[in-house]
């Protein structure tokens, strides 16, 4: 039954019918309340009158449409892209049940689209040709560049036509190693158009990291740039390509192209390394391909692009999303949850190698016909005013971040953003991790000037776009709540056994039956999509997440539930972490885990054993942390290293990682019961090494 479903949305009528969700102007009721959970902050009125969803009571009929007949739901909105030719029946099909067989999800099977046509062509041909798609900002301030609908798509099809004259066809993978520059979004159209898969790797991540994601997805080519500044400092992408490729041959996977952009404010090409033959300049070849380039026509299941992210092993996981329901899902999500209007400047702060920057960067604003904003550089340079100064410049309209950034930018005081007046902003957003509700207010507050609703969006790269969060003005909001489900989704909490727990209660969060934006496996390896997510509570997709769902309906996420460590929005698998400390030649053992961070969420805390004789140094240290850095990247980097010349394990040998993560955050005396360990007193022992 979907009855329970309900109940969240019940409960918003109800305050409703209290009066309370009324013509109260947003305030923020505060401290003074028993509990976090019953600090409401209420949209105000002029917001909700012009809000395309401006009650509980409209929600309420859309969300009840959309869980009793999903397909005739989907199918409407679905109708507003162009599709070559119409998907067949039924609308959806699935098996989310392993016990049943093999699980299987699809949308608008039979369907033929394509994603590019409908971001670029559709929106060209019904009279925004000359709106602007991309506002790019450049890392260092001063100038700007910019490309409407019509010069993007002119963009996109001579890099399409190159990529099809070098031989890449439909269901080939490319990939894409590029920082935030404008050739980044071109790059993942162009693949689109003609049906490629598109890999994006996300240029903060290490050589070797690139090479594995190389080796897995064995592209036809790579594109990159030859170098990017980020604040102050210069990277040279090229080179780590460069030593990706040599690392990935090794393999066997040799790629015999290499097209680099010539990122000329970072690095001119005279100074850029080049192996002739393989690597080609960007300038030189694509300008010279024509404007136009015929669709490559797919059907709605073919594979639009793979994503890696971590998960509680070593070896990433490549996510893949399909065309049709990702690109009607991400349209979707992306027009609600943000009130977008056409009238919108849009500006998604995530760098288009996450997750955030394909939906919510490139496809779902592209398909809403959005302008965009794309920024190259850091938001603290060269001040933390920086990001203010880029909202006033551009009238940005709606801006969406993460928790990590808004902290970092409470911490360096209200006055970079008191200095610049912000009077744009109407709607923000918050991805990545929770948001703690101290920052959910000083967003509020200082950057929103109390009247701008926050969409904090709970999602993830498996599901391709929002799954709970708030529609602006539809409803008051909780600070530090992603409040209720989207239309289609069915969150439920469960206990240990997979029970669903119904009504206030805590557990783990898992969706119940399939929506349109959800991965329809991992590449090459369809066991391991079964065994992750849906082995552990037959019959659901379980999310690996912790999720408290509070008196009135509203949902609280708490966290991973698994070895999977969220630093600074980012994922991290503890596990890839041990693996590259343990390759160090000096480390005979390595056990991670996450610890509070004030800025980042959570950071690094790494327990390590080192190989017998090696003394531990402050020299080791820096080294180790070094090897974490070149072998995933900079992000990943260890905060604290703890040299532990034991590790607390049970007699058979599991590393009992409770005890560890209360050493970590020093609650030692809620250490728990030691008894079972095989030797109780390492603990004693990294006790004592903890401040060295
Ligand atoms: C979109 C994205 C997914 C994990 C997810 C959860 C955490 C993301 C959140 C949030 C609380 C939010 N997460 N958004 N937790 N509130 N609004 O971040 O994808 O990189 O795959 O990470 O991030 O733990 O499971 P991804």
């Amino acid at each position: 039954t979907t009855t329970s479903h309900f109940s969240h949305v019940e409960s918003i009528s109800k305050l409703s019918a209290a009066g309370k969700i009324s013509g109260v102007n947003a305030v923020v009721l505060g401290e003074a309340l028993a509990s976090e959970e019953d600090e409401l902050v209420f949209p105000n009125d002029e917001f909700s009158r012009q809000a395309l969803v401006p009650s509980p009571k409209k929600y309420l009929e859309m969300y009840k449409r959309s869980v009793e007949d999903p397909a005739g739901f989907w199918s409407d909105i679905a109708s507003q892209f162009y599709w070559k030719q119409k998907w067949g029946r039924p609308v959806f099909s699935e098996n989310f049940d392993v016990r049943k067989g093999n699980v299987k999800i699809e949308w608008f099977k039979g369907g033929i689209t394509n994603i590019c046509y409908n971001c670029l062509d559709r929106n060209v041909e019904s009279g925004n040709a000359d709106k602007i798609a991309i506002y790019w900002e450049p890392n260092d301030p001063g100038s700007q560049d910019s490309l409407t609908y019509f010069q993007l798509l002119q963009r996109v099809c001579q890099l399409a036509n190159y990529l099809k004259d070098k031989g890449v066809k439909k269901g080939d993978a490319v990939v894409i190693y590029l920082p935030m520059i404008m050739e980044l979004p071109i790059a993942m159209l162009a693949c689109a158009r003609i049906g490629a898969v598109h890999s994006v790797v996300f240029a903060g991540f290490s050589a070797e990291s690139l090479a594995q994601r190389i080796v897995d997805c064995k592209p036809k080519v790579v594109l990159t740039c030859n170098a990017v500044k980020r604040g102050s400092k210069v990277i040279t992408l090229k080179e780590i390509v460069d030593a990706a490729l040599v690392e990935s041959a090794k393999s066997g996977i040799l790629v015999d192209l290499c097209l680099t952009y010539e990122n000329k404010s970072a690095m001119k090409r005279e100074s850029t390394k080049w192996r002739e033959g393989r690597d080609v300049w960007w300038q030189d070849v694509v300008p010279k391909y024509p404007t136009t380039c015929e669709v490559e026509w797919v059907d709605a299941e073919d594979p639009l692009f793979l994503l890696y992210t971590s998960g509680s092993t070593g070896k990433p996981k490549g996510v893949l999303h399909t065309t049709g329901g990702y690109m009607v899902y991400t349209a979707t999500t992306f027009k609600y949850a943000f009130d977008y209007k056409p009238s919108d400047i849009y500006w998604c702060t995530a760098d288009c190698g996450w997750i955030t920057g394909h939906s919510y960067v490139t496809y779902g604003p592209l398909l809403n016909g959005a302008t965009i904003v794309v920024f190259e550089g850091a938001p603290n340079y060269p001040d933390s005013g920086r990001c203010w100064d880029i909202v006033d410049k551009f009238k940005v309209t709606i801006f969406y971040t993460a928790p990590t950034l808004v902290r970092s930018l409470m911490r360096d005081g209200d006055e970079y953003v008191t200095r610049y007046p912000r009077k744009s902003l109407r709607v923000l957003g918050s991805v990545g991790e929770p948001i703690n509700p101290s920052a959910w207010r000083w967003f509020f507050n200082v950057v929103g000037g109390s009247r701008c609703p926050i969409s904090d969006t709970w999602w993830q790269t498996e599901t391709g776009g929002f799954m709970i969060t708030p529609l602006p003005g539809a409803w008051p909001q909780k600070p530090g709540s992603a409040t209720f489900p989207f239309f289609g989704v069915q969150p439920v909490i469960v206990d240990e056994k997979g029970a669903e727990i119904e009504g206030e209660c805590s557990g783990y969060l898992c969706v119940k039956s399939s929506w349109p934006g959800a991965f329809r496996t991992l590449y090459g390896d369809h066991e391991r999509y079964e065994t992750t997510y849906f082995k552990p509570f037959p019959g659901y997709y379980f999310s690996g997440d912790g999720c408290r769902r509070d008196k009135d309906g509203y949902y609280w996420l708490t966290g991973r539930v698994d070895d999977v460590i969220n630093v600074s929005g980012h994922r991290i698998g503890t596990a890839e972490v041990e693996s590259a400390l343990v390759s160090h030649p000096q480390c005979a053992e390595a056990a991670v885990v996450g610890i509070e961070h004030e800025v980042k969420g959570q950071g690094i805390y790494a327990f390590v054993t080192l190989v017998d004789g090696v003394p531990y140094s402050d020299e080791l240290r820096k080294s180790l942390i070094h090897k974490v850095r070149n072998q995933i990247g900079a992000f990943a980097a260890p905060d604290k290293v703890h040299w532990a010349p034991g590790l607390p394990k049970t007699r058979s040998g599991k590393i009992m990682r409770r005890i560890l993560r209360k050493i970590a955050s020093r609650q030692l005396n809620e250490l728990g019961d030691t008894s079972t360990l095989a030797d109780p007193n390492v603990v004693e022992q990294l006790i004592a090494l903890a401040d060295r």
